[in-house]
This record gives structure tokens, C-alpha cells and sequence, in this order.
């Protein structure tokens, strides 16, 4: 008898947005858990059905799925103000979560300062800003890394006193940042504080041991990784990058799992290259086509609003992220947006600023120039199909043309928001 589950990660493979949260919600009928291993709620996971649009952000995509465990874990980062927005909208919604849901006591806590942190590095970046979300995620995981965290399992002994010191520490540094402005700190701190007795009806839970139990005893689990390789604190195009390990490896040191028990590797990337913050983007298009891509896709972010910028699909820089990640399958999302278009481009080379010509994803990727080959669109509607089979030739043609420069199957087409718009190849 076979009582080992799997692990399966998915990942998105570009700058975010990919549509990750559609896809998790797709593929979770096949997996008992749902897991999140990093980040927190800088992350915007838009999931649509039953023509309602649902925006999560630190709680696992599973979610709408009754009789599915949901983990936050060890390297996710969570503010618990912002929990409890997001918690209470999903119940008012009619989707229970207390039954369903278990966070992680290693998990860190962003705190009312750690956003006021993230604003004052930012303003003092000047010209050089992220751009980040603004929800602390740099200040928080710095912590972390430099050992003055404040985690989940802190709430239940001794909480009071260890944020005071927290925040003590913090508003030295504001003040050696010369940070005068704590507007609203009081008001916010409050809401914090009601987010952090509201958290203490959830399970908090060794979740590495949770999880290990739950595979020996043959679940299978799906980590859910949020924004996208190419901000990855390692590998992403840093410092223009989120502060956590959004490649695959960070789904063992997130969750507790050896890097062993990794099965598939789901790779998400769009037809076309999206980004939200400051950063080198080779692909991307000033011009009318960038803002029909960002008008038909709606491209702005679901957490800040912001206009994402649009690109072409950059393959370059595909091919590095599936290296990164070892993706075993592509899931390609939003080639619905580019139903109508005549031309479609898709980057297949940087040209250095010496005139030399590289597939390799550079160090510095500020001066490359892309190089395109073009394909001719399909130009038909493809957004009620339901079967491979109604594909015209020439997005056959295209998605040929991409599992062979990627050398990765591309496994699911996703042409269009709701969980019915999803064509398994
Ligand atoms: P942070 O806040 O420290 O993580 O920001 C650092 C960089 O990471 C980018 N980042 C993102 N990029 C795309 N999508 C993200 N999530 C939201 C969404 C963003 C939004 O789904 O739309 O609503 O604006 C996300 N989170 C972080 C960020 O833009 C910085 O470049
Ligand atoms: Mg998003």
C-alpha cells in the first residue's frame, strides 16, 4: 500500500500576476492541502466563478473548496490587521475558514512600523525606489533575517511586552532615518491589535510536522507560490525584487519539506510579460500595443490598483525561471488578450551593448535589447472553447513554438478569467 502523498509546487515564472490563484483553485480538487511557503499580502490572487471575483492575498487559493486542509506557513510573512479583512470578507462570503485554515507559529508578523519602515527606506531611495506594495514585507523579512523577528507563536506568551520592545527598536531606526511622520499609527496599531485577538481562534500549528503527517499519511499538497521568479530575492532582477524566495526551493524551506518529496513543478506564465514597480523589463512596449494589452488583460494590481506595465513575452528570461525552478509543465495563462492581434512577438534573444547577441539572462539586464521573432496571431475568439481540439493552427503554431524553445510541456491553456475557461492539453 502506497501511504505517501505528493508535494506539487506551483509557481509563477515571470514578475507576478501570472494568475496563480486561478490555477491553484483549478487544480485543488487533485490535492488535500493547500499551501503558502512565502510572502504575504503584498500578494493580489484573483480567483473568478459562479461570476464572482474574489481577491486573496495572504490566505491559500484552496480555500473555496470545503474538505481542504489550508496552510500559511513558516515563510510567509502576515499582518494581522489585513488577516482579518481578508478573513472576515471570505466568511461574510459564505466561505467558512476556521475549519480550514492553520497558520504556521514560525510564521512572522508584520507590524504597524514595519509598513511605516518600508515607506521611509523607500523615500529615501529617492530616484532608486522598489516601488514596493507598501505592506512592510522588506522590514519584516529583514527582521527575520537578522534574528529580531516577532512570529505567531509569540502571540501566546508574553505578546505585549515583546511587540513594546518590537516597536521600541523600530522607532529608533525611523528616527535615524530622520522619519517624523506616524500619522494614523495609533488608529492602525489598534486594528492591529483586534487583528491579533481575532487570529486566536485559528489553529496555529507546527505546520513542518503537520505536513510531513498529513504526506505520510497519503495527502497530497500543493504549494501555492506568490509574486513570480523574477522577483525572487536571489535570482529575481534584484534589488528591483520582493524580499523572500519565490523559487521552488523555497516551497522546502518555507513549508519544512525536503526538496526530495517535490513532484511536479507547475510553471505559470502569460502569453505576455507583465510588471508592477520599478525594475528592468526588456520586453516592455511604451507604445498603443502595451496599453491594449494592459486594457484587455486588466492589468493593474489587485492589491494597490497600480497600472501594471506590459511587454512582450520575454522566452530569455522563461527559460531561466523554468532553470531556476525545474518545471516539469507550463500552464499558459491569458492568450485570450491576444485573440485580436495581428502580430504577436515573442523575445528569443538579448542583444548586448557590445552588439553581441545572448540566450542567456544576463547579470545586468538594464542595457539588453530584445530580439524578436514574430508569429502571425490567430485572430479568432477563443474565449468559449472547450477542447484543444477547436484551437486554430496558428495558436498550435505558437504554442509548438514555445514548448520547444523551453523544452517544457505547456500542459494547461487558460483562456479567460472564470475556472470554466481553463483547456487541459
Ligand atoms: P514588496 O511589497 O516589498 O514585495 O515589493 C517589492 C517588489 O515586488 C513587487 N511585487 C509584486 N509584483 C506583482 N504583483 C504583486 N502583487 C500585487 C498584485 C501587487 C499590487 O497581485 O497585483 O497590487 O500592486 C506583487 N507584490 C510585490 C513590487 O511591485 C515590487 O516591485
Ligand atoms: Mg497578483
Amino acid at each position: 500500500m502506497n501511504t505517501t502523498g505528493k508535494v506539487d509546487v506551483l509557481l509563477g515564472l515571470q514578475w507576478g500576476d501570472e494568475g496563480k490563484g486561478k490555477i491553484v483553485d483549478v487544480l485543488t480538487p487533485d490535492y488535500d492541502v493547500v499551501a503558502r511557503f512565502q510572502g504575504g499580502p503584498n500578494a493580489g490572487h484573483t480567483l473568478e466563478f459562479e461570476k464572482q471575483k474574489y481577491v486573496l492575498r495572504s490566505i491559500p487559493s484552496g480555500i473555496f473548496q470545503g474538505g481542504k486542509v489550508n496552510i500559511i506557513g513558516n515563510g510567509v510573512v502576515l499582518a494581522p490587521d489585513l488577516f482579518m479583512l481578508e478573513a472576515k470578507d471570505l466568511e461574510k462570503s459564505g466561505h467558512p475558514l476556521k475549519e480550514r485554515l492553520y497558520i504556521s507559529k514560525k510564521a512572522h508578523l508584520i507590524m504597524p512600523t514595519h509598513r511605516i519602515l518600508d515607506r521611509a527606506y523607500e523615500s529615501d531611495k529617492g530616484k532608486d525606489k522598489v516601488g514596493t506594495t507598501g505592506k512592510g514585507i522588506g522590514p519584516t523579512y529583514t527582521d527575520k533575517v537578522s534574528r529580531n523577528g516577532l512570529r505567531v507563536g509569540d502571540i501566546l506568551d508574553g505578546f505585549e511586552e515583546k511587540y513594546a520592545t518590537h516597536k521600541k527598536r523600530h522607532l529608533k531606526m525611523l528616527a535615524a532615518l530622520g522619519w517624523t511622520d506616524f500619522d494614523g499609527l495609533e488608529e492602525v496599531e489598534k486594528t492591529w491589535k483586534e487583528g491579533i485577538d481575532y487570529m486566536k481562534q485559528f489553529n496555529f500549528i507546527d505546520s513542518e510536522h503537520e505536513i510531513n503527517n498529513l504526506l505520510r499519511s497519503g495527502k497530497n499538497i500543493l504549494c501555492e507560490g506568490a509574486q513570480g521568479t523574477m522577483l525572487d530575492v536571489d535570482f529575481g532582477s534584484y534589488p528591483f525584487v520582493t524580499s523572500s524566495n519565490t523559487v521552488c526551493a523555497g516551497a522546502c524551506t518555507g513549508l519544512g519539506i525536503g526538496p526530495n518529496k517535490i513532484g511536479e513543478v507547475y510553471g505559470i506564465m502569460k502569453a505576455y510579460c507583465t510588471r508592477v514597480g520599478a525594475g528592468p523589463f526588456p520586453t516592455e512596449l511604451f507604445d498603443e500595443v502595451g496599453k491594449t494589452i494592459r486594457q484587455r488583460g486588466h492589468e493593474y494590481g489587485a492589491v494597490t490598483g497600480r497600472e501594471r506595465r506590459c511587454g512582450w513575452i520575454d522566452l530569455i528570461q522563461l527559460r531561466y525561471s523554468i532553470m531556476i525552478n525545474g518545471v516539469t509543465q507550463l500552464i499558459l495563462m491569458k492568450s485570450d488578450v491576444l485573440d485580436d492581434f495581428e502580430i504577436i512577438k515573442a523575445c528569443v534573444g538579448y542583444k548586448l551593448k557590445d552588439g553581441s547577441r545572448t540566450e542567456e539572462l544576463p547579470y545586468e539586464l538594464e542595457e539588453v535589447e530584445p530580439v524578436y521573432k514574430e508569429f502571425t496571431g490567430w485572430k479568432t475568439d477563443m474565449t468559449r472553447f472547450t477542447d484543444k481540439s477547436q484551437f486554430p493552427q496558428a495558436f498550435r503554431d505558437y504554442i509548438s513554438f514555445l514548448e520547444e524553445f523551453l523544452e517544457t510541456p505547456i500542459r494547461i491553456v487558460s483562456i479567460g478569467p472564470d475556472r470554466e475557461q481553463t483547456i487541459i492539453l
